[in-house]
């Protein structure tokens, strides 16, 4: 993606309160297994928020990984092998090169992480990736993944659905869309330092709160079977198979539930380019190239492996009823 407009606003620093919710702090002890035991008072309980073992929520996601079942709706396409998936990505915390994130997040560290929960909510909180990770079985589910620059692979994602996290916050009735950030730490994303990026940080993306409850819509912790690599977005990334690539936000740590639209990253940066909406659509091309087709990796220049482009990225059958009376290119 080009990005026209530009901006110097200074990064600035997420900070990670350590102050913890009712719910949290049952979450916490429920997992710890103090619940009627009685022992609550009488051991020293580690402080509620502080940074959870690693060993802790990488164990905990390993044995989900292995437990993980095959997702019945999986796409019968051809999966873009592993070494395509973890080198070719956009990730632009990293730098706007293909090969940026990978090179570059090398010594990346997940820990410490938070996510926190906060809007039209009755259970906000900060959470640990254990909070986050606990109830939920991770599902193997390969899904057609199209970036609005023209390129696709088909990716083995393992995750759970977005739906089931969110239920878990109950959303009040005021709660219309979802909005995601992405961390902001300079020291960790080298792009994010003072003078290296025109997109002003935090990454935002956002969904309807029908799209995000959708079945499809997917919390992705893996990639084949293995963790989820700093480059892929760990260590939470969604992934709405039915829009183009820059809807699935990486390296969550914010979900906000709100009542009116959220501005998102790209649409801030190029409105006439990068809708809310974002739908995959042959129909409906961008203003600097056609989306009736993609190049399906991997590929080469010789052979750049053209394939159509279709309606909702395929999901059609599954998704159009959510856009039943709109005009989708206005609505783009
Ligand atoms: N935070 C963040 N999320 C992001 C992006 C980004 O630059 N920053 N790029 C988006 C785009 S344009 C695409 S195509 C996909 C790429 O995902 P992948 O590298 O795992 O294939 O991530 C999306 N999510
Ligand atoms: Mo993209």
């Amino acid at each position: 993606m080009l990005i026209k407009a530009s901006d110097k606003t200074t990064p600035k620093s997420y900070e990670l309160t350590s102050e913890s919710d009712y719910w949290s702090r049952r979450a916490w002890l429920k997992a710890a297994g103090y619940f009627g035991a009685g022992l609550a008072a009488a051991v020293s309980l580690p402080v509620v928020g502080a940074p959870a073992s690693p060993e802790t929520w990488q164990a905990m996601l390993k044995q989900k990984l292995a437990d993980s079942v095959a997702w019945a709706g999986s796409s019968r396409d051809k999966p873009t092998p592993y070494e395509d998936i973890i080198q070719y990505n956009n990730f632009y915390e990293f730098g706007t090169g293909k090969d940026d994130p990978a090179r570059l997040s090398k010594s990346f560290k997940v820990d410490p992480w938070r996510v926190q929960v906060a809007g039209e909510v009755a259970k906000p909180g900060n959470f640990t990736l254990e909070d986050i990770l606990k109830p939920h079985a991770l599902e193997d589910r390969i899904y057609r993944f199209r970036c609005v620059e023209a390129w696709s692979m088909v990716v083995p994602w393992v995750g759970f659905p977005l739906a089931d996290l969110l239920r878990r916050f109950e959303p009040t009735s005021s709660a219309k869309y979802v909005r995601f950030e992405t961390l902001v730490d300079p020291d960790r994303f080298p792009a994010q330092r003072f003078g290296r990026s025109t997109i002003s940080w935090p990454y935002v993306e956002g969904l309807r709160m029908d799209e995000a409850m959708h079945p499809l819509t997917l919390m992705v912790v893996g990639v084949y079977g293995k963790t989820l690599l700093p480059q892929n977005g760990a260590p939470l990334r969604l992934m709405v198979p039915w829009k183009y690539g820059f809807k699935s936000i990486k390296s969550i740590v914010k979900i906000e539930f709100t009542s009116t639209a959220p501005k998102t990253t790209w649409q801030q940066l190029a409105s006439s380019e990068y809708g809310f909406y974002a739908n995959v659509n042959p129909e409906v091309d961008h203003p600097r190239w056609s989306q009736k087709r993609e190049r399906r990796l991997p590929n080469s220049l010789w052979d750049p492996n053209w394939v159509p482009t279709q309606k909702f990225n395929g999901y059609e059958e599954q998704v159009a009823a959510l856009y039943d009376k709109m005009n989708l290119r206005t609505h783009f």
